[in-house]
């Protein structure tokens, strides 16, 4: 038996739910039949493109409608869980809106993960289902999945995408075109599930030990996708090339391939940034927007600059955040790429905040631009919660019809990381000026952010604590020059023992954690400084390791 989500996830309060419907924020209706409404205006165009399959948008609406049936049919049921861990391609897209269809709730898992999170995020979740590739690279993706079947009792669903080993489902046999399009639509439609509802479940950045699971329900998800898209000017012209992991709430949602699916637009998918193949593809298909993380973004000027290709004539609009991205480079977007920046300051919790396409080319290169709804409410603070003006640095807090009120099943977190009255701390420092545009100045959250993806210190130093040797331990980031932040560590150790960088690397890849997470870099020290509290003193560690990097050249290792 699994619980209902209902048990573990925090609700708006009734009153402000009731404001939102009356306001116009939350629509009741269902994100899977948001897709419909695009499939009945503009059956015969393309919606999404993957290499050579390329599916109209009747065609998509068939599939996705029987995959909902052949999952149902699976045994699954709406609110079961099903971890999704799939590369960038047409069957992602596919199983996600079958899901929503269902009222099945994907778990937006990374295809970097491995068994440490995989394990965690199904017992979490008490997932029924998981959907992988076969392998990739030479990961075996389904003998992974078939440990954690034998090892969590509710998953007993296993659905391969490739080569399915015998007991296991093929994924695109779920995904197939089916016979009775109507049927299966009105069935569907008659069981639709509840907009107030869990859509999917994102994964958060993290600062504490485990992953957190973000509840997006199908009303607040919908409303994130229509503001993000209306701030985006997405269109049914607009070309969206998906390149950043799609079960990221950027390129999923914000406007992402959801948003260019519900407004009749086409989503070309691709597994990698690399820029040779993505430029290709951005002649091939004409593509007019795209996401990038700053070193994604980075990557992508100096490959223009190299190459002078013309291969970017479409290229209306880049969107660019998931970390800081440093104002010398924003500044070289336009002129090299020919596309209009917008940055993003987003976060899978909620709070989208873009600069706008006809902002001033200041505010488009040194701001990380506003929250995109009328309705998000963002307060800047000091230490002791007290409103601070503009231009003063301070944590941020928000609240909105799109920003969750709590993490899903994590009582204790949500303590720490929403107040009584149901702010959210994202734990940036961020500096609102007056005309309402926010900078991203730091963090006061014990994350790592390597080059956009999440690093929580605290689950890394856990994971450390279990070799002997080692006495204290304490995960910081370091600059670097490509990703903006790597992982160091530094350890104390007992007297006479030796603890290298390798038995650590060693310990965590055996432990099953992805490979983002592993650090890059170790310092053994004898004493590691602490604060007047006691606490390890990491902002003296960070300094610390700057100083080394910048001593010993930046490329020393
Ligand atoms: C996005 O979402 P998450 O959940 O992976 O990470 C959120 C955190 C933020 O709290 C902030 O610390 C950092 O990522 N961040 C940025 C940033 N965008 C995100 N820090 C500085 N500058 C930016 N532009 O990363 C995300 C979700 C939706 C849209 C865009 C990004």
């Amino acid at each position: 038996m699994t619980s209902h989500t209902s048990a573990g996830t925090v609700a708006w309060p009734d009153d402000l739910a009731a404001g939102f419907r009356r306001k116009g924020y939350w629509e009741d209706r269902p994100l899977g039949s948001l897709l419909l409404d695009a499939a009945d205006r503009l059956p015969e165009k393309t919606a999404v493109v993957d290499g050579d399959v390329r599916l109209s948008y009747a065609g998509l609406a068939n599939r996705v409608d029987a995959a909902a049936g052949r999952l149902l049919q699976l045994g699954l049921k709406a609110d079961d869980r099903i971890m999704v861990q799939l590369p960038n391609g047409w069957q992602f897209t596919v199983l996600t809106l079958a899901c929503f269809r269902a009222g099945i709730i994907p778990v937006m898992a990374l295809p970097a993960h491995r068994r440490y999170e995989l394990s965690f995020l199904t017992e979490l979740s008490e997932a029924r289902a998981i959907a992988v590739p076969d392998a990739i690279k030479d990961f075996d993706h389904q003998a992974l999945a078939e440990e954690l079947a034998a090892a969590v009792p509710t998953l007993d669903v296993i659905l391969v995408s490739g080569a399915a080993n015998t007991g296991n489902t093929r994924l695109e046999d779920i995904l197939a075109p089916g016979t009775e399009v109507a049927a299966a639509r009105a069935r569907l439609d008659a069981a639709a599930p509840s907009a107030d509802s869990p859509a999917l479940f994102l994964l958060s950045g993290g600062t504490t030990g485990l992953p957190k699971l973000i509840t997006r329900t199908h009303n607040d998800y919908a409303y994130n996708i229509r503001e993000t898209s209306r701030v985006t000017a997405v269109t049914e012209d607009t070309v969206y090339l998906g390149t950043l992991p799609a079960s990221h709430n950027f390129p999923l949602a914000c406007p992402g391939i959801l948003g260019i699916l519900y407004a009749g637009g086409r989503v070309v998918m691709l597994p990698s940034p690399e820029p040779r193949k993505a430029f290709a593809t951005i002649e091939a298909e004409q593509v007019t927007l795209s996401t990038a993380v700053p070193a994604v973004a980075q990557r992508w000027i100096e490959h223009q600059q190299e190459t002078g290709s013309g291969q970017l004539a479409s290229l209306q609009v880049l969107q660019v955040g998931g970390s800081r991205l440093p104002d010398e480079i924003a500044r070289k977007v336009k002129p090299v790429l020919g596309a209009t920046l917008q940055q993003v300051f987003g976060m899978a919790e909620g709070l989208i905040n873009s600069t706008r396409l006809d902002d001033p080319e200041e505010v488009i290169c040194t701001t990380q631009g506003r929250p995109v709804s009328e309705a998000d409410e963002v307060r800047i603070v000091d230490e002791a919660g007290m409103d601070l003006p503009d231009g003063v640095p301070g944590s941020i807090l928000t609240r909105g019809p799109y920003t969750p009120r709590g993490y899903y099943r994590a009582p204790e977190a949500n303590t720490r990381a929403f107040t009584p009255d149901g702010w959210y701390a994202s734990g940036d420092i961020v500096e609102r000026r007056p005309d309402g545009n926010l900078i991203v100045q730091g963090r006061d959250k014990d994350m790592i952010n390597r080059g956009g993806e999440k690093i929580s210190a605290e689950e890394i130093e856990s994971l450390v604590y279990r070799i002997e040797d080692v006495t204290m331990a304490a995960a910081v980031s370091m600059p670097d020059p490509t990703l903006g932040e790597r992982l160091c560590l530094y350890i104390t150790v007992k007297p006479g023992s030796e603890v290298t960088l390798q038995i650590i690397q060693q310990l965590l890849r055996e432990t099953g954690v992805a490979a983002f997470k592993i650090p890059e870099r170790l310092v053994v020290v004898d004493e590691l400084p602490v604060t007047k509290v006691g606490k390890i003193n990491k902002k003296d560690l960070r300094a610390d390791i700057a100083r080394r990097l910048a001593g010993a050249g930046v490329n020393a290792g």
